[in-house]
């Protein structure tokens, strides 16, 4: 335990909990000292007394403006200071709106790990959001290692760094209101160690629908079924590829989920399959806060098989909700879950359909009457208070809701669904966005470091709003956005119910040209961010990752959160700066070559490279050494682009060689697990490009036999050379992407 006293200044809402937490300590801290003053005289004594029992008010019982927290089983809190000797950076504990690198916090609050719903957060501030994962990553030159600390309590992290010594330190402490300390180290030594060991303990990403890596079009709200046909028009009209449209709470019969309202979406199969039509799909919001109704099929089930969350005092815990009063399920509850997951069944959830998939918001769980508009800590969930297990709450929402789209399939296809409120091991059930930003330009910077640090601990599916939920952006923010979304994991556009309306073709024909160029960009490159899932599903791996996970001996790298990678081999560097003339981005990697993906320019490694840039610029370099697939056929959405051919982009690094890979499967079941993929190696070296099997898969041997006949055909292919650019195009190969093939230059 660190010897220095509780100073920290703590001026939020939630002085008290903290001011508690600060009492039990130092109650503990020096019980001699305290004895030997209260024997001094009796007036000490008498002082001390007063003190006491200030110091005791709330520890028992604590009221919070007009909440009350009875507190029955007494104050609790349990800590656990750690060193981490030659030790300046330290990653992740998200969810936070702050820089990659975290800060310390010894002038200011610690940082927070409380599921909230935030009204209109702050950036760069340690305060609590709306997900909370308790691992945090240490790294320097020689070793990475990670520590996670199980528990799903209100926790706080306090950091400082120790430069006194011979060597660097940091100091971290971490603080939970209630339970038992659980804590894995993870000693890497490398950041992909860490990731595989943090997976042993939590799982990987879930391997997501193809589908969902595309772009989804949302705001809160389309009005009806009219308006979402315009709006689907309007992407063919103006040639925008999309894969979903979203309706939040208003499509809903008077906010009770699992229905719709009966004029505006009166016939929701019939705008299902208008949609399907067109191969694209719909996500429909259902919240976990349930309408006290007795009218309400929903709730009367819930509140006959006695599924409802308790107040303190055995009966159904109420809050008040969008629908008004509201009961939340209790989602702890193994029975609660199976039962919620069989809600989504077609007989149950009337007018769903296969391409209807969901989204859980307010599941922190937001309760507008409670304190910090969260659930009561004294509410119960079996044997346990919220108090214990408040941040697991949200993840057990969205893993009934995934158990119920795998079940209302028979188990076949995979689900997709994104969730507000997460904790370690979301990453099992679908994807998490940043929640409620701001049409502002520090929110479109903040995206990154956000999804970054999510990155580090399991959660690769993540997105930020793109244009930002509240405010209207200018038509620059707007289009950088969208140039930034696209290469972002989860990619989203989301606006709130006040804002005007901003479809990609409301801000004049040049910017929907551009927005168009960033969304078309997103669809290109779709085979590689799917072959990137899958190895983040098979390793744990982030998706999108900070420079230092791959140049871990670079200092340099360390801090950077402006730029970032794809897996291995794409450096993205969005314009987030408004008005600007050009970006710096730092290449890494003293032995590496970087390729501009637009113009094939090769640039070195280990600089800083100066990158003018025009409304139209996103910076974004390809690996030397790697071969990317890509598909440059683009069509109304994913699914529609589902048999046409692959592009291979090889840039070749300083020895002329090039590497990748090629994942295939059917992009929606899970035949993968069953082997039913395709999954190629892709080299290229002295002058060969060839295509061999990484995992022998079941749909590969199928194929055999056209493959063998296949690899004894030998045929001249027509090609490009553009001498001053180095670049070879070889066209219309015709290749077998299932087949052993090799194409040599001569
Ligand atoms: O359901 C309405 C919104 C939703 O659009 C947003 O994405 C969520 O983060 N929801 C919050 C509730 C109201 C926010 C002011």
């Amino acid at each position: 335990m660190r010897k220095d006293t509780f100073s920290y200044k703590v001026t939020s809402t939630v002085a008290s909990v903290w001011d508690n937490i600060k009492r039990v300590f130092s109650s503990q801290a020096d019980p001699e000292a305290e004895k030997k003053e209260e024997a001094d005289s009796a007036d000490q004594a008498e002082a001390t007394k007063e003190e006491e029992e200030k110091a005791e008010e709330g520890m028992w019982e604590e009221t919070f403006k007009s909440h009350s927290d009875s507190k029955p089983n007494g104050p609790s809190s349990i800590s656990l200071d750690f060193s981490l000797p030659g030790v300046e950076h330290v990653y992740g504990i998200p969810e936070h709106a702050d820089d990659l690198k975290l800060k310390t916090t010894d002038n200011g609050d610690p940082y927070r790990l409380f599921n909230l719903d935030v009204f209109q957060y702050e950036l760069y501030n340690p305060m609590a959001l709306y997900g909370a994962v308790p691992v945090m990553l240490a790294h320097n030159a020689q070793r990475t290692t990670g520590i996670f600390w199980l528990n799903a309590a209100e926790t706080w992290v306090d950091i400082s760094s120790n430069t006194a010594g011979k060597i660097p330190q940091t100091d971290v402490r971490w603080i939970s209101e209630s339970g038992i300390i659980d804590v894995f180290i993870m000693l890497g030594p490398t950041p992909k160690h860490v990731f595989s060991q943090y997976a042993s303990l939590t799982g990987t990403q879930s391997f997501p629908p193809l589908a969902s890596l595309g772009y989804h079009q949302c705001r809160w709200n389309y009005n009806d079924q009219e308006d979402v046909r315009s709006v689907d028009a309007g992407f063919d009209e103006y040639d925008i590829p999309y894969d979903f449209i979203w309706l939040d709470i208003e499509h809903t019969d008077g906010k009770r989920y699992f229905t719709w309202d009966p004029h505006k979406f009166a016939t929701p199969k019939e705008m299902l399959q208008g949609l399907m039509d067109k191969k694209r799909k719909m996500v429909a919001i259902v919240d976990p806060h349930i309408k006290i109704d007795s009218n309400y099929k929903i709730h009367n089930e819930i509140r006959s098989r006695g599924f409802y969350v308790k107040n303190k005092d055995g009966g159904d815990y109420e809050g008040w909700c969008w629908p008004g009063n509201a009961g939340y399920p209790d989602f702890t509850r193994a029975d609660m879950r199976a039962w919620w997951a069989s809600m989504f069944a077609y007989d149950q959830y009337e007018g769903s359909m296969e391409n209807l998939y969901t989204w859980n918001d307010m599941n922190e769980p937001s309760v507008f009457n409670g304190p910090e508009v969260t659930m009561h800590k004294d509410a119960v969930h079996g044997d346990w208070e919220n108090r214990d297990v408040h941040n697991l709450y949200g993840l057990y929402v969205q893993m009934a809701t995934a158990d119920g789209l795998v079940q209302r399939s028979g188990g076949v296809e995979r689900p997709f669904v994104l969730t507000r409120a997460f904790f370690a091991g979301s990453q099992r059930y679908g994807a998490v966005w940043t929640g409620d930003n701001a049409a502002e330009w520090d929110h479109l910077k903040i995206s990154i470091p956000m999804c970054l640090s999510l990155g580090l601990v399991g959660i690769s599916f993540c997105g930020a709003d793109v244009g930002g939920f509240f405010k209207s952006p200018t038509p620059e923010l707007l289009v950088r956005w969208y140039q930034t979304g696209a290469y972002q994991p989860f990619f989203r556009a989301h606006a709130h119910l006040d804002t005007p309306r901003r479809e990609p073709w409301l801000f004049g024909p040049e910017n929907t040209a551009l927005i168009r160029e960033a969304v078309r960009q997103r669809y290109t490159f779709l085979p590689y961010w799917y072959q990137q899932f899958y190895h983040a599903y098979r390793t744990g791996e982030p998706v999108m990752r900070p420079l230092w996970v791959e140049y871990t001996q670079d200092p340099a790298t360390f801090a950077v959160d402006d730029e970032f990678l794809i897996g291995q081999n794409l450096l993205v560097h969005p314009v987030t700066e408004e008005g600007a003339r050009g970006v710096t981005a730092y290449l890494p990697g003293k032995e590496e070559v970087w390729f501009d993906i637009h113009t094939f320019q090769k640039h070195n490694g280990a600089q800083n490279l100066y990158i003018p840039v025009t409304m139209s610029s996103i910076p974004v370099f390809q690996r030397g050494g790697s071969i990317i697939p890509r598909k440059m056929r683009v069509r109304r959405s994913s699914s529609c682009m589902e048999h046409d051919p692959y592009t291979l982009y090889a840039a070749l690094n300083a020895r002329g060689v090039a590497e990748g890979e090629l994942y295939i499967d059917d992009g929606h079941t899970f035949n993968y697990e069953k082997k039913e993929f395709i999954h190629r190696r892709l080299s290229f070296s002295n002058n060969v490009l060839s295509s061999v099997y990484v995992q022998r898969s079941s749909f590969c041997l199928k194929h055999k036999s056209t493959s063998m006949i296949k690899s004894k055909f030998r045929r001249q292919l027509e090609f490009d050379f553009d001498a001053s650019m180095s670049v070879v195009t070889v066209r219309k190969p015709g290749m077998n992407a299932g087949a052993d093939w090799t194409v040599t230059l001569q």
